[in-house]
């Protein structure tokens, strides 16, 4: 047997809610890892991280951190991906990319590997990360689309705040203190959209996540509708969203409708998803159990359950999806794609 290569690998963002669950994975899942590197901005640059035992120094991320390095990935907001992930490409680096930055780049393969792995050979240098709210709900419905077809999608989002970031988990815990102190919350950091105005997370849902666009979406929406079509590979699936913030601190909830393509059996769909690679059925209202984010926090996989067929339309389905959005929805799905390009791919 040949032996394992060993890849210079950086992570720009690693001080950041989806850098530090990358190390963590990089580290339980025993990467083959030479040399790591950990990159920030001038901000937490010095600091000290621990992995595998050994002390490291994290650095400034700049254009020329990325000599020598085989792998990256980019968890440091679509602006830094942009700036650095091209200089990543140029010194020989694969990039993997979970910021919004490259995903509609016809030449970006988006890619969640119980979907979509084969596109990650089409890759140029850079390879894109889905939303987490797509990443979970593409990962369920694809053994559907392969097997009945897909005509529409409704979507509603019950999101983590750790989904924007680590501030923002701070500040609903903040608040969810000064609410049961009889203080005022003092909103400071969601929704994170375009203007000043902040509305209270603790006790709350905010219908908005990341900026509106003209046409009344959110670009949380938005992403949601384009990545689906990208990632399933067919443009002509109806789909729409609606993406609610919740004050829960990680696990993305979602109400899902499909409308399938031809008839189908309830139990058959069951025993599909139950088959599923990275999806764990959860349904037996008898024994009121379902998905909870509390239950999928921590793990890498998707949670399907509160399965019914619609009571309007035959082909009609609904079903109740949650994922830790940090892991399957962010870090997992990236390491699963490195994985792939270091140990698995011919
Ligand atoms: P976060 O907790 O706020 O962390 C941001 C990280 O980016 C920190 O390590 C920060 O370093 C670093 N950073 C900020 N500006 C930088 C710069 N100019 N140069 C280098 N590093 C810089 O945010 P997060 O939740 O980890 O999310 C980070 C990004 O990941 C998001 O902006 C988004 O693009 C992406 N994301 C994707 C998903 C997904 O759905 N796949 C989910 C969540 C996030 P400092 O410590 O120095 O500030
Ligand atoms: O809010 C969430 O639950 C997910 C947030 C994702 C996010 C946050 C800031 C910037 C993204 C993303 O992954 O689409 C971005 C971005 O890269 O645009």
């Amino acid at each position: 047997m040949s032996q394992q290569k060993m890849f210079n690998v950086a992570v720009v963002g690693a001080t950041g809610a989806v850098g530090e669950q990358i190390i963590g994975l990089l580290e339980k899942r025993d990467f083959p890892i030479a040399e790591l590197k950990l990159l920030s901005s001038a901000r937490s640059a010095g600091k000290k991280v621990t992995f595998k035992g050994k002390e490291y120094t994290v650095e400034e991320a700049t254009p020329e951190s990325f000599k020598g390095v085989e792998i990256a990935l980019f968890s440091a907001g679509g602006d830094v991906s942009k700036a650095l992930a091209p200089h990543a490409v140029k010194h020989g680096a694969v990039c993997i990319d979970n910021t919004n930055a490259y995903r509609m780049d016809p030449d970006t393969p988006l890619v969640v590997p119980e979907v979509n792995l084969d596109k990650v050979n089409e890759h140029k240098g850079i390879i894109a990360n889905p939303n987490c709210s797509t990443i979970q709900m593409v990962a369920a419905l694809k053994p559907l689309q392969d097997k009945y077809g897909i005509s529409r999608i409704i979507v509603s989002t019950y999101q983590a705040v750790s989904g924007a970031g680590s501030r923002a988990i701070d500040e609903m815990l903040r608040q969810t203190r000064e609410v049961l102190d009889g203080n005022e919350a003092n909103p400071d950091i969601l929704p994170v959209g375009s203007l000043p105005v902040k509305h209270q997370i603790a006790f709350n849902a905010i219908p908005q996540i990341d900026k509106f666009q003209d046409n009344g979406y959110t670009l949380e929406e938005l992403k949601m509708v384009r990545e689906t079509k990208k990632i399933m590979d067919d443009e002509s699936i109806d789909v729409t969203a609606t993406c609610v913030r919740i004050p829960v601190v990680y696990g993305h909830s979602e109400s899902v409708y499909v409308e399938l393509k031809q008839d189908y059996e309830l139990e058959d769909v069951k025993k599909l998803l139950a088959d599923a690679p990275g999806v764990v059925l959860v349904d037996d209202p008898a024994g009121q159990r379902y998905p909870l984010a509390t239950d999928a926090a921590g793990k890498p996989d998707v949670f399907v359950g509160r399965l019914r067929r619609d009571l309007g339309h035959a082909r009609g389905l609904n079903l109740w999806i949650v994922s830790d959005n940090l892991l399957k929805g962010a870090a997992w799905n990236a390491v699963q794609i490195a994985e792939y390009i270091a140990i698995e791919k011919p």
